[in-house]
């Protein structure tokens, strides 16, 4: 979908506001069904949570999930089928539970030893979806260890590894290295793109949307979808008659802009929601708080109207221009537009160097190491 022709096509009259509306809605109720499967202990509640980048399902040492949860953030659904070929789920019956047709994505977790039932569960499953069952390998930060520790060359755990796992699942399949500890390095973010690369434009954006943003490529994804939501409010602001008045002390309705913004925050992991459950986890620095309760408030109408009285009276044609798309004429959205656009703008460069200050991008490393 190109947005900003959608938006232009808006600002022109060549197409109805109602269109803008249901692109919106459409992006905010699409979802995202990934089926993740796997023997107890292999990482798959792990690894759910190093995708979203919070802790949304219990890990541990013994047994933890015994029966099929999901797992809804934010329309990004995950399904965690634990223990096919246990005793606790005989194969038939597990894979009747799978109702395969259900799901965008299909993920067999494996860990350190392929089983006989690991073989069979990958090629019933294939059989069964007919679809790219893509397989991930968790703990290699663990053989890395290993390796150091029995002074064998940890570059040989990857290829040796490789090379095991394509002998028993096949070469024309993918699998991907990956430590749940560190999202940020080895195939986590490859396993990443192969995740989506099926899916049509608005699941995956909807996955960008709900993941969080490890490194610095994935950042930018990121900020394609939220530029692009930006633009839809603000397409959506201005038919919805938000026309502030320059000089004036009249300010019109701004549900709108509280909800972009705080759709913008949500896409950050910088909502407020969020951000409870993280200062749980981990102490933030004072600065580091302050920061996160100024993004905060962006979310919030007062805030908003606030800051809109103020733009409002600032801003020149020529400023209002380059935030409303070439549209030959302005008509009478130009102002309301241009203030959403710009806002939203703002906001978004904000979460992204917020992301990074706040180190949720393990990152300095990894975008010093991409820079090289
Ligand atoms: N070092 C390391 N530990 C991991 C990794 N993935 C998972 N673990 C640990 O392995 C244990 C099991 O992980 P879980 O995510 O609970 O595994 P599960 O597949 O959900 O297990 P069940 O819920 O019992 O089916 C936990 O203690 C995790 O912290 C990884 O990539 N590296
Ligand atoms: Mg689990």
């Amino acid at each position: 979908m190109d947005v900003f022709k959608l938006v232009r096509e808006f600002l022109t009259g060549e197409t109805a506001a109602g269109k803008i509306e249901e692109e919106l809605s459409h992006l905010d109720n699409v979802e995202v069904r990934i089926a993740l499967l796997g023997r107890s202990g292999t990482g798959k509640s792990s690894l759910i949570n190093a995708l979203v980048g919070e802790r949304v399902a219990a890990s541990g040492a013994v047994e933890t999930t015994l029966k099929a949860q999901e797992f809804n953030i934010n329309g990004l659904i995950f399904v965690d089928l634990p223990g096919g070929g246990t005793t606790h789920f005989p194969f038939d019956e597990y894979l009747d539970t799978v109702k395969v047709a259900r799901y965008d994505a299909f993920v067999l977790v494996v860990s350190k030893r392929i089983l006989e039932s690991d073989l069979e569960l990958f090629a019933e499953l294939k059989q069964r979806t007919g679809k790219k069952i893509h397989i991930v390998r968790t703990m290699i930060d663990q053989d890395i260890e290993n390796a150091n520790h029995d002074g064998t060359s940890s570059e040989l755990v990857f290829p040796k590894i490789r090379q095991d796992l394509e002998s028993k699942f096949g070469l024309a399949n993918h699998c991907w290295l990956v430590s749940n500890r560190h999202p940020e390095k080895h195939d986590f973010p490859a396993f990443c793109d192969s995740l989506i690369e099926d899916f049509d434009e608005t699941r995956r954006d909807k996955f960008i949307f709900a993941a969080q943003a490890y490194t610095a490529e994935q950042l930018n994804r990121k900020r394609g979808v939220a530029e692009r939501h930006v633009l839809l409010f603000s397409g959506l602001a201005a038919v919805n008659g938000f026309n502030p008045i320059p000089g004036a002390d009249v300010v019109t309705d701004v549900a709108i802009l509280v909800k972009m913004n705080q759709w913008i925050l949500r896409c950050y992991k910088l909502d407020e929601e969020h951000m409870k459950k993280q200062l749980k986890r981990a102490p933030l620095s004072s600065a580091q708080v302050t920061l996160v309760n100024r993004l905060i408030a962006y979310g919030t109408r007062e805030f908003i109207i606030s800051v809109i009285k103020r733009q409002a009276t600032r801003m020149t044609g020529k400023e209002i221009a380059k935030w409303v798309p070439v549209v030959g004429q302005m008509a009478s959205a130009g102002l309301g537009f241009a203030l959403t656009r710009w806002m939203g703008q703002d906001l978004v460069n904000q979460c992204e160097k917020a992301t990074r200050a706040l180190n949720t991008l393990p990152s300095n490393n990894i975008l010093a190491n991409l820079k090289k």
